[in-house]
């Protein structure tokens, strides 16, 4: 299946440390940078952060992997020792932006996880909507052991993925998960055997892609929001956004399918 991309064209096809394919309604974003682990410096941020701004039209679902062994080995390290305080300040907020741009961009995002996702590549895992970890993941926050403390928006995200005790046992001892201990934990959504990530989520991101666009843009959007708000508001806001999804033409259409008797049962293929 995975034959069916195609290198990108335009903007997307000329990043230097990442790799993009599209099929169709899919577009495949592969950090290209392994021999540095997948790294994150910053243009390597700065072109995430460009590639999702710049999603071809037709997009309606990214995938989103590592080149090499290992996802990501987080923030290049060779960045920091230079840095004075303003300027981690600055660099840590480019890396707020761009992951913003992942988590409330236009489409779904699915992470194939494998080898390290440590650190800044955990951050980022984080970013994405679903993570699908192939056997050889582990997860580690060394920021404790670096002496350093998590900049790229991990403090917001991973405790809402694994909660707060298991995060802070990460980085104050410097605990590393395997993948069936970060299967557990919540950090992927699904588990598979090594080499089969990217076939399993390019088979989602294409069963997504059927949703009606305005559904999958509510439950990215505005679930996550909700989740964080007070009852009270979270249920107003709730029922605007159901009413909206389902005032549009394609939700009307597809329950008229189920009603007809022309759309599939839950759990049943249509
Ligand atoms: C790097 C980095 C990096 C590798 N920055 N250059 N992240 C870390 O503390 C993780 C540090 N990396 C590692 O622990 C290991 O590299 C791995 C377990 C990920 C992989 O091990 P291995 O044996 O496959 O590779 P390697 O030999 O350690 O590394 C290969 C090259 O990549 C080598 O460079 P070379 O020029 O000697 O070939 C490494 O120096 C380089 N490399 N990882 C820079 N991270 C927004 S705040 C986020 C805060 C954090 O992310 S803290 C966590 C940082």
């Amino acid at each position: 299946m995975t034959s069916e991309l195609r290198p990108a064209e335009g903007l997307l096809g000329q990043m230097s440390m990442l790799r993009i394919e599209t099929d169709g309604p899919v577009v495949h974003l592969r950090l290209n940078r392994p021999d540095k682990r997948n790294a994150l410096n910053e243009t390597l941020v700065r072109e995430l952060q460009t590639a999702f701004v710049n999603l071809p039209k037709e997009a309606r679902v990214a995938v989103l992997s590592g080149e090499g062994a290992h996802f990501s080995a987080g923030l290049d390290l060779s960045e920091v020792t230079e840095q004075s305080v303003a300027e981690g300040i600055v660099h840590s907020r480019k890396w707020h932006a761009a992951f913003d741009l992942i988590q409330f961009g236009p489409v779904p995002v699915i992470a194939v996880l494998h080898g390290a996702v440590v650190g800044g590549g955990l951050e980022l895992a984080a970013t994405a909507h679903l993570r699908v970890a192939e056997a050889s993941s582990f997860y580690g926050l060394p920021e404790g052991q670096r002496g350093i403390f998590v900049g790229g928006s991990g403090s917001a995200r991973i405790p809402r993925l694994m909660g707060v005790s298991r995060m802070t046992d990460m980085m104050l001892t410097g605990r590393v998960f395997d993948a069936a201990e970060g299967q557990a934990a919540g950090l992927s959504n699904y588990l598979v055997g090594e080499g089969e990530g990217l076939k399993k989520a390019l088979e989602l991101a294409r069963k997504i892609a059927t949703n009606a666009p305005l559904s999958n843009y509510a439950i990215t959007q505005a679930l996550p929001r909700i989740a964080e708000m007070a009852p009270a508001e979270g249920l107003f806001v709730e029922s605007l956004m159901s009413a909206i999804a389902q005032g549009d033409e394609a939700a009307k259409k597809r329950v008229r399918d189920f009603l007809e008797k022309r759309a599939g049962k839950v759990g049943k293929s249509s």
